[in-house]
């Protein structure tokens, strides 16, 4: 798929300035929305978190989804999972803590946290189109071993919407990464969600700090009006 969206240039409000973006070279880039993390019997839930925690974000990632859709932007979904051999399962990862049920093992919604799995799908509110692009990962960032660089670099992607879950684990290293390798990353307040919900506010308040250290924060409404009041 094209990034066909026209080179016109939108002023988001964001947090700690606005910022100008072409949309012309900018992607939504949505993080783990799986039913692994929002369903109950899941990964999420067997780390004993709250799962309802999450679903707030769906309906402002769903608004930002189907202007992304009208528009043309590059549609980014990522999920997080692994193989199922788990050779890209760090012991590191799978063995810490006491978790009801561990990544690989067989859950209500298949083999926990595998790609291939019902569990590992992305929820069918925001489910990906045939055109869209879905990375894997097997980490918490979407730059780690995967091949997300070359898809933005193809289609000379410069800015990332970022929205997903969890606040602070999977959007926020996502967006260090990005940070890191040049990206401009908008991240969406209403369109994250944490388990727990002051990790969610301080999550925000760490991109956003010292003159916007890692990038920006905006809701969702402001960048809707952006992209509605854009100009050539
Ligand atoms: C977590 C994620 N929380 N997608 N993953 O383990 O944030």
């Amino acid at each position: 798929m094209l990034n066909s969206t026209k080179s016109t240039l939108g002023v988001v409000s964001a947090e700690p300035e606005p910022i100008k973006l072409d949309w012309a070279s900018t992607a939504l880039l949505i993080i783990d929305m799986q039913r692994d993390f929002m369903e109950p019997g899941g990964f999420g839930e067997t780390l004993g978190n709250d799962v309802s925690q999450l679903a707030r974000a769906v309906k402002p990632i769903g608004a930002l989804l189907k202007a992304a859709r009208d528009t043309g932007m590059l549609v980014v979904h990522t999920r997080e999972g692994h193989l199922p051999d788990l050779s890209d399962a760090p012991p590191a990862k799978v063995e810490r803590g006491a978790p009801s049920l561990r990544i690989g093992d067989p859950g209500p919604m298949g083999r926990i946290l595998i790609r291939g799995e019902a569990g590992h799908d992305i929820i069918p509110e925001l489910y990906p189109l045939d055109n869209e692009v879905v990375i894997d990962k097997p980490g918490k960032g979407a730059f780690y071993a995967t091949e997300l660089t070359d898809v933005l670099e193809k289609y000379g992607i410069e800015n990332l919407l970022v929205c997903g879950v969890t606040t602070e684990v999977c959007v926020n290293t996502t967006v260090r990464e990005a940070n890191d390798r040049g990206y401009r990353c908008v991240v969406i307040s209403d369109g994250c969600a944490s388990y727990f919900p002051e990790f969610h506010e301080m999550g925000l308040k760490m991109i956003k700090a010292q003159g916007g250290i890692f990038g920006w924060v905006a809701d969702s409404a402001a960048v809707l009006e952006a992209m509605k009041t854009s100009t050539t």
